[in-house]
């Protein structure tokens, strides 16, 4: 992975040279996971979020075969509105380059390239991971086996709740993924605040999050990434029972449809969209804001620990 040849936007590869705070951000979010026209001004959104809370922005995605770290306005309008856009795993990225293509990067692309560039903070809406009938369709995310290789901090508000949750945390356990609850022991659910699953860890501030991270490199535990995982407020959650009844619906429809590999996950965000009338559209935006805040927050306490430590 370290060996790509990645573009930075000017902001980023001079927080990075600075040592300044900097919260990666995907881009399959702005194609594939929100509707338009709204998922170019959640990605606008995103990035306000990260700088309200004292970081620099890094969205991450192929713009003609090239992979940039920190797309400028132009570059995320092009991956938010133009037809065709790949969805960009860690496996397509070298074919990717080559076919010169534009593509937006998942939770799995996104942390290698940022764990490339130095960046060790990331924020998404809903990890990937294993999927309901696993047991014979095989279908679980390359987000899971990528964090079990990628030193990096990727705030979400727990796995999607089309997923099976708990197969997904068994799946984390074994491939070495820290997971910490945010204000919580419970695993929460991303659409839902809480997906039915106690955790071992739970912290209280960014500080404490940037404590884990000092812990890590002290002692060299460098291997594997840490979900920090953030539930919304039960107030904030999408409606259970609208919830249940949408997936339920999603899923006959996923098998009706024939829908298999990458276009899964895309399908089903989409049938929740237009399902709820938009409502689970505006609770996965507010995730994703809650965050990229959360995130930055986190970046802001330990550039703060490596300045102090330098010094
Ligand atoms: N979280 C969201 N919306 C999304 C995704 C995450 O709130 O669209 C995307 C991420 O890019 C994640 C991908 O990596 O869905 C998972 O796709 P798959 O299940 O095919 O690995
Ligand atoms: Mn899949």
């Amino acid at each position: 992975m370290t060996d790509f040849h990645l573009s930075y936007g000017t902001e980023v590869a001079e927080a990075l040279r600075d040592g300044r705070p900097v919260v990666a951000l995907e881009s399959t979010i702005v194609s594939h996971g929100l509707p338009r026209p709204e998922n170019l001004r959640v990605a606008r959104e995103i990035e306000r979020a990260v700088r309200d809370a004292g970081a620099v922005p890094a969205t991450i995605g192929m713009i003609g075969g090239k992979l940039v770290v920190g797309l400028d306005d132009a570059q995320l309008t092009r991956l938010a509105t133009v037809d065709g856009v790949t969805k960009l795993s860690v496996r397509d990225l070298a074919v990717a380059a080559a076919t010169g293509v534009d593509g937006a990067t998942t939770v799995a692309a996104t942390s290698a390239v940022a764990a490339a560039a130095g960046i060790g903070v990331f924020a998404t809406g809903g990890l990937g991971g294993v999927h309901r009938e696993a047991t014979h369709t095989f279908d679980e995310s390359a987000d899971l086996v990528t964090l079990a290789q990628t030193p990096i901090v990727v705030v979400c508000a727990g796995v999607k709740s089309i997923l099976d949750v708990g197969a997904t945390l068994e799946r984390l356990e074994t491939l070495g993924v820290a997971v910490l609850g945010y204000r919580t022991r419970r695993f929460p659910g991303f659409y839902r605040t809480d997906a039915g699953f106690d955790l071992d860890w739970s912290v209280d501030s960014p500080e404490q999050v940037a404590d884990v991270l000092a812990a890590r490199d002290a002692h060299a535990l460098h291997t594997g990434g840490l979900l920090v995982a953030n539930p919304l407020p039960i107030d904030e959650q999408l409606d259970p029972d609208l919830h249940d009844r949408t997936l339920a619906d999603g899923l006959a429809l996923l098998e009706r449809d024939g829908i298999t590999g990458k276009a899964v996950t895309p399908y089903l965000l989409a049938h929740f969209h237009s399902a709820t009338e938009g409502a689970s559209l505006a609770v996965n935006v507010r995730i994703i804001l809650r965050n990229a805040d959360l995130a930055a927050r986190i970046a802001v306490a330990a550039a703060a620990r490596d300045a102090a430590a330098a010094v």
